[in-house]
């Protein structure tokens, strides 16, 4: 049962950090008492965070896919657009101030549309109502705010907080860039982030272990970058469900830590829990000239607790068979012989070798012409990224040429602009005729504004982001997003070409003799001069919280005050029409686009307008976000068809394909469904964080036992679920299908429920009961 700790404290880092390893110390020194084993980073990370509850005696106590456990993490990050649900629901509690540590960033609002400052103060003036709501909160619950302009949530947690054996959990799916400086950081829903914030423990089914084994040295072109797009290729969107990679091997501690960041950040994309290295010199030099001087001490006083255990390595580099005895699975690469990839368009998975790009254009009719580069975003934009991608622009400008097609740059954080406006890497990119947006995720979440592209008009745009699903970056469809690391986006942009390859072709000097770009020189993670310190970005928790009002008013459009779901009825949902049965990749960008969505973030009615119009329909070749309304049999919009059945009091189901929900973290995918009234997500498999919003908002996730029945549901059909007073762990559940022609079908579904979850079915949601709980201990 998951606890209330009522006492709140307000802890500075080292404090904190110097109590985590106290405890990681005993608790890990208690499991090897009565386990007697050797143990992984990730593993001893888990165990260190295990709430009190944890019995380490029975031999089913920490097993992947079968364990639940009940984990204390140390810090809570929140962006702007989750935080505000996060923060509705957190209120909802009752409570005076946060029990952990939180911060809000305030990155996701900002639209790029000319440049960095004047972008920024558009968006302070028209996400006015929104940022005062967000700071107000911070200040009055004691919550760290980071103001539009700060930086992006990922690389402003990288900078400030995050630290080696540390637990944090955020409401972004990025949150994983954290592991980059050996935390487990984990991107979770808003509920689950106010419920730790509200002093419950978090709740993780135990996570298998893929071990990634490093050898070797990048050179040449290749870069961090390039790790995992190579792991991408390897496991796929789904390949990572559940499971914690853990990168380890000597070819390990010859990447730098904002390197390892991005290879972590970007296990998001292979659906990874999350993903970490282990404390290395490179986390301390880092640790170092960030300002932490104290917890790189600290943490080299524990490089035992924050490490896996030596003969781990020893035994895999002997024979990598003995990894079975630590690992579900095992990839070895070997960094030297690593190639730069480049991957898309439309999914994070697709890649090949930069050398291959040629080929697959002609193969797949792909426009080779490059309309924008961008590089930057919370994934690439470190002091390295941006001194190679420099390098790149340099050599360029020595032979007086600028790049054939825009070049946006999106500095990660306020720290890194200025750093690299004070060193010239920024002034070199301008030189070649970069413009450089705000600290902001812009154009890699939608909120680019493209005024000159045509309606419907197809094209390229490469990039150093992370994700490119369809209508990510600008709301078209139509644009293929192809993702590289930065310094060959640079490249790319100076061909102008998608089939532009810097290892075999030639540009054209001013003086018309031809040049080949050399590989990029090695670039310092940790300037020369340090890190600028920069001001006014960050507002303290107020001294007299009292005082401080949280107002949200009535007839706003961007926030709304939520009212709780209404409980189960007890009764099987009976003969209950499909609104959508999706076919293919439906990521949670699909469910609940972004982009000009995003202002309606804390608005549950208004947003819910979007529900699912991203998603491609089974029954209907080519129509997207629309299908059939089974009331007048007429083709409407998914949103306006849930709302006529809501209006009608008919629940309806979701029929969804596999990995459903893919992507980010939003829980509005979850909630907006909830919403409108929908009973049941049917899916062919589920992806990590969605699958627990579904639950958590009270929406049933069920997957096929066989399936194959995802071809058994019509469009017309009407589907019941039975026994739903009998709902078990581990149990599967009967649904009925209704077909038009009077013929009925039985098949069986699954779910991954335990009994607290399905508490949160009965109560209507999770946060019902975490209010309940607030009203009793009252
Ligand atoms: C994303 O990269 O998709 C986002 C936007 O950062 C999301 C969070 C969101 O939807 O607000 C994520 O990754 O979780
Ligand atoms: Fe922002 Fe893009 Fe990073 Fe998400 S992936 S946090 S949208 S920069």
């Amino acid at each position: 049962m998951s606890t209330i700790t009522p006492k709140i404290e307000v802890e500075t880092t080292p404090n904190l950090v110097a109590k985590v390893y106290e405890k990681l110390q005993h608790k890990i020194s208690t499991f090897r008492k009565a386990m007697h084993r050797t143990l992984t980073i990730c593993e001893k990370i888990l165990i260190g965070h295990l709430d009190g509850s944890a019995d380490f005696s029975s031999d089913d106590a920490l097993v992947a896919g079968k364990t639940y456990v009940l984990l204390n993490p140390d810090r809570v990050a929140l962006q702007d657009v989750t935080g505000q649900m996060t923060i509705l629901q957190f209120m909802l509690a009752g409570l005076n101030r946060t029990a952990v540590p939180t911060t809000v960033h305030c990155d996701h609002l900002i639209q790029a549309r000319i440049e960095g400052e004047s972008d920024t103060k558009a968006a302070i003036y028209e996400n006015n109502e929104v940022y005062q709501f967000l700071e107000s909160a911070s200040r009055k619950y004691g919550m760290g705010f980071w103001k539009p302009g700060a930086g992006i949530i990922h690389q402003v947690v990288l900078e400030n907080y995050a630290f080696p054996g540390g637990l944090m959990i955020g409401t972004d799916s990025h949150t994983p860039n954290a592991g980059g400086l050996g935390m487990l950081a984990i991107g979770v829903g808003g509920l689950d982030a106010a419920e730790v914030m509200a002093g419950m423990s978090w709740e993780l089914s135990y996570p298998k272990r893929i071990g990634v084994y490093l050898t070797g040295e990048l050179n040449r072109w290749a870069s961090p970058k390039d790790v995992i797009l190579f792991v991408a290729s390897k496991l796929t969107v789904s390949g990572g469900t559940n499971a914690i990679i853990e990168y380890f091997g000597p070819g390990a501690a010859a990447i730098s830590c904002t390197g390892k960041a991005t290879i972590t950040n970007m296990g998001a994309e292979i659906g990874a829990t999350c993903s970490v290295f282990p404390y290395d010199k490179r986390m301390e030099k880092y640790l170092r000239a960030t300002g932490r001087r104290s917890i790189a001490d600290l943490a080299n006083k524990h490089v035992n607790l924050l490490t896996q255990d030596p003969q781990i390595e020893k035994e895999i580099s002997e024979n990598q068979k003995n990894s079975i005895n630590y690992f579900d699975q095992l990839i070895e690469i070997d960094l030297s012989n690593l190639e730069p990839y480049i991957v898309g368009p439309h999914t994070p998975d697709l890649a090949r070798p930069i050398s291959k790009m040629g080929e697959d254009i002609k193969k797949n009719n792909y426009l080779d012409t490059i309309s924008v580069a961008l590089i930057g975003s919370c994934t690439n934009s470190s002091y390295e990224d941006m001194s190679r991608a420099a390098d790149v622009a340099e050599q360029a400008r020595e032979k007086g040429i600028k790049t054939k097609v825009p070049l946006q740059v999106t500095p990660g954080s306020e720290m890194i602009r200025a750093t690299i406006e004070r060193d010239g890497q920024i002034q070199l990119l301008k030189d070649i005729g970069a413009n450089v947006l705000a600290n902001a995720c812009g154009p890699c979440i939608g909120q680019w504004s493209r005024p000159e592209l045509k309606q419907g008009e197809s094209n390229t745009i490469v990039t150093s982001y992370n994700r490119n699903f369809p209508g990510r970056n600008d709301g078209r469809r139509e644009t293929m997003n192809f993702i590289s690391s930065p310094e060959l986006v640079i490249a790319l942009a100076l061909g102008g070409r998608l089939s532009f390859s810097p290892l075999a072709d030639e540009l054209t000097a001013s003086d018309g003799t031809k040049f080949k770009l050399k590989p990029p020189k090695i670039a310092p993670e940790i300037p020369e001069k340090g890190f600028k310190d920069v001001t006014d970005i960050y507002v303290a928790p107020a001294d007299d919280p009292v005082s401080v009002e949280v107002t949200i008013n009535k007839d706003s459009d961007r926030l709304q005050k939520l009212e709780p779901f209404p409980k189960w009825d007890g009764t099987d949902f009976e003969k209950l029409p499909i609104l959508a049965k999706v076919s293919g990749k439906c990521t949670t960008d699909h469910i609940s686009p972004a982009g000009p969505w995003l202002k309606y973030r804390g608005h549950l009615d208004k947003i819910s307008d979007n529900l699912l119009l991203g998603a491609v329909n089974a029954y209907r070749d080519g129509e997207v976000g629309s299908g059939k309304n089974t009331l007048n049999c007429k083709i409407e919009s998914f949103p306006h068809i849930a709302r006529e059945y809501k209006k009608r009091g008919l629940k309806w189901i979701i029929v969804g394909d596999n990995n459903y929900g893919e992507g980010s973290s939003r829980e509005h995918a979850a909630m907006t469904p909830r919403y409108l009234g929908c009973a049941a997500v049917i899916a062919r498999s589920f992806a990590r964080i969605h699958e627990t919003n579904l639950k958590k908002q009270g929406v049933l996730a069920f997957t096929f036992a066989d399936p194959s029945d995802y071809s058994k549901m019509l469009e017309d059909d009407r589907i019941s679920i039975i026994g739903l007073n009998n709902l078990k762990p581990r149990k599967s559940v009967n649904c009925i299908l209704y077909h038009v022609d009077g013929r009925e079908e039985e098949i069986s579904l699954r779910h991954s429920y335990n009994e607290s979850q399905l508490e949160w079915f009965r109560a209507g949601s999770a946060l019902n009961i975490l209010h309940s709980m607030e009203q009793t201990s009252l």
